[in-house]
């Protein structure tokens, strides 16, 4: 089985909204569990250098600002395919198309509050945790796993 991780935020919305709980609980629900979790008012070299890709789109100072704009929740999950199905447990980048269901879908409404973010590739989850979490992730071996994987 190949365990993956993955680096997913509650924005500042999410926070300020106390949505950081049922947001928890959605991945932990699935089954994945935490490696790393932190509340962290970030700082703009930070939050400029996660969303470095988007540096060239018109949206990036508003979605930078917004990031700044209150403390964020970092963390990490793990199980396998975390990667996928984080994304699709989160739903599309704009709530209007998010699917009932999802938590996009099911707790905002525009797309520049989208409460959440989630990395979008292995590679991309591997350089936003490097950022995030400098300090490493903490190992250990959950209970549950026998009862979550019929094979591991
Ligand atoms: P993702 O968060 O679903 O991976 P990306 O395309 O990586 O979506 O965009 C990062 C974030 O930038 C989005 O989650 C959203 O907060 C913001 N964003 C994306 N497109 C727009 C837009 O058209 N207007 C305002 N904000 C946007
Ligand atoms: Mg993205």
């Amino acid at each position: 089985m190949t365990t993956e991780v993955t680096f997913i935020m509650v924005k500042p919305d999410g926070v300020q909204r106390n949505l950081t709980g049922e947001i928890i609980r959605r991945f932990e629900a699935k089954g994945y569990y935490l490696r790393g979790l932190k509340l962290k008012q970030v700082e703009r070299s930070l939050a400029e250098e996660h969303y470095i890709d988007l540096k060239s789109k018109p949206f990036y100072p508003g979605l930078v600002d917004y990031i700044l704009s209150a403390p964020v929740v970092a963390m990490v999950f793990s199980g396998k395919n975390v990667v996928t199905m984080g994304r699709k447990l989160i739903g599309a980048t704009n709530p209007l198309a998010s699917e009932p269901g999802t938590i996009r879908g099911d707790l905002c409404i525009d797309v520049g509050r989208n409460v959440i973010h989630g990395s979008d590739s292995v590679e991309s989850a591997q350089r936003e945790i490097g950022l995030w979490f400098p300090e490493g992730l903490v190992e250990y071996k959950p209970h549950m796993l026998p009862w979550i994987y019929e094979r591991m």
